[in-house]
């Protein structure tokens, strides 16, 4: 197509931090899923946790986390004990962060039951119910996030879900402890990785099985969901974080700079995209990003995952657009004059960042929208995690005996078309019957 003509057309501009040109292409290999590489162990593990139950997941804490709980299920007192270790503050700005994350997932509650009469005699609605036990699992390691407790616990909660876990392994961080009790997390878990999938999903003798798991993870959490997924619900696979930035020539270098660094402190396979019929401000940003890198904490990781990132010189914003809807980032940043109008264009984006002010840690932390977001391409199908994810429908009818002979000549002709007379029988008894 004339789009991807123009991305191999050689607008080489080289600057320092490997801040150079990416081509869809290679940014399309990079999304593609490695969850292959580690179907056999984590298969092994699931069955090990099958057999093994709570004595498995005391083992591989050992061997995998270095770290060997006393017990599988944190106790009260240890859950309470957390507040000693994490300043007022910390805890202060988790309760405002909680405020405004529950605010907004309130906002996407629908009613619960609705019913109307369709045609004379018939009437059709929807009954929505909470799930009753789920799991979330928030990572450990270099991925310890407090703030993803939040985004996990808070939507059930709205939704009304009466049991949340949380597994996550040990040892485990005070303040995702404090963040699990401020969201209203029932019982937390000490056990990480695809063990703590595969625990959720069966149960132990220690944890009940849930009916659905979320949460971000590594390659082997992610792994193992998709693998549990004939017994329990997930959410969606949600693996690297990246982030595309549609700027025009008017746009902030320094913030879209900002931003990418942002991205790329998360991890090595992190990855960033700037899209922009602009060469000169593609420059700008690599000025400040080599600028900032210089001064960053996570220097190492953010140069590796720049190496993944780079900019896309297009013609015009609609071709910006078709760019974007083609990667499906889990993050977009819109930086440009008329961004209506561009948000007009935009189909497939986990979640949408607009303006020069609306930095994506807004969005990570504390504006109230929520930061589990499919990756990897996978927002061309999922949405990001939401109230929705924790309810299920069922669909209500009443028909009355008027209703029955609305549809009921259209009823037995198919059901005799498909040869199930029983079916057209049981509309014929109660056309045929006295009143
Ligand atoms: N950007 C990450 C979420 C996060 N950021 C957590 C900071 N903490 C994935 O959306
Ligand atoms: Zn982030």
């Amino acid at each position: 197509s004339a789009l991807s003509y123009h991305f191999f057309e050689p607008y080489i501009h080289v600057l320092p931090m490997s801040w150079s040109p990416v081509t869809l292409e290679n940014w399309l290999i990079r999304q593609k899923d490695t969850l292959d590489e580690v179907r056999g162990p984590v298969e092994a593990i699931i069955s090990e946790v099958r057999a093994r139950g709570d004595a498995a997941l005391l083992d591989y804490a050992e061997k995998f986390d270095k770290v060997r709980p006393e017990a599988v299920r944190l106790s009260e007192e240890d859950w309470d004990a957390a507040y000693e270790d994490v300043s007022p503050e910390l805890a202060e700005a988790l309760s405002e962060a909680y405020a405004r994350i529950s605010r907004f997932h309130e906002l996407q509650r629908r009613e619960d039951f609705w019913i109307t009469e369709t045609e004379p005699g018939i009437s059709l609605g929807v009954k929505t119910t909470p799930l009753t036990r789920i799991g979330i699992y928030v990572p450990g390691g270099r991925a310890s996030y407090p703030s993803t407790a939040l985004m996990c616990a808070i939507p059930a909660k709205v939704a009304g879900v009466q049991e949340v876990i949380c597994c996550t392994p040990p040892p485990v961080h005070p303040l995702t402890l404090v963040a699990c009790d401020i969201a209203g997390v029932d019982e937390v878990y000490l056990t990480g990785g695809a063990q703590a999938v595969a625990a959720m999903a069966y149960g132990t003798e220690s944890m009940a099985p849930v009916e659905k798991i979320v949460g971000p993870g590594n390659r082997y959490v992610t792994a193992a969901k998709m693998m549990v997924r004939h017994t329990v619900e997930i959410d969606f696979p949600a693996g690297p974080s990246e982030i595309a930035i549609i700027a025009d020539e008017d746009a902030r270098p320094d913030f879209i700079a900002a931003d990418i660094l942002a991205q790329s402190e998360h991890d090595p396979l992190a990855a960033s995209m700037l899209i922009t019929p602009s060469t000169q401000l593609a420059d700008e940003v690599g000025k400040w990003i080599a600028r900032l890198t210089a001064e960053a904490d996570r220097k190492e990781i953010i140069s590796q995952s720049l190496e993944r990132s780079g900019y896309l010189i297009v013609k015009d914003l609609d071709q910006a657009a078709e760019a974007a809807n083609k990667i499906a980032p889990e993050h977009l940043a819109i930086q440009v004059s008329d961004s209506f109008s561009l948000l007009g264009k935009i189909k497939n984006a986990g979640s949408i960042f607009i303006g020069p002010y609306a930095a994506v840690a807004c969005g990570d932390y504390a504006s109230g929208t929520n930061h589990v977001l499919p990756t990897a391409g996978n927002a061309r199908y999922y949405s990001g995690l939401n109230v929705a994810h924790f309810t299920k429908t069922s669909t209500i009818q009443m028909i009355d005996r008027e209703g029955l002979e609305m549809i009921g000549d259209i009823v037995e002709t198919i059901a005799e078309a498909e040869g199930l007379s029983a079916h057209a029988d049981s509309v014929r008894i109660r056309r045929s019957s006295p009143r």
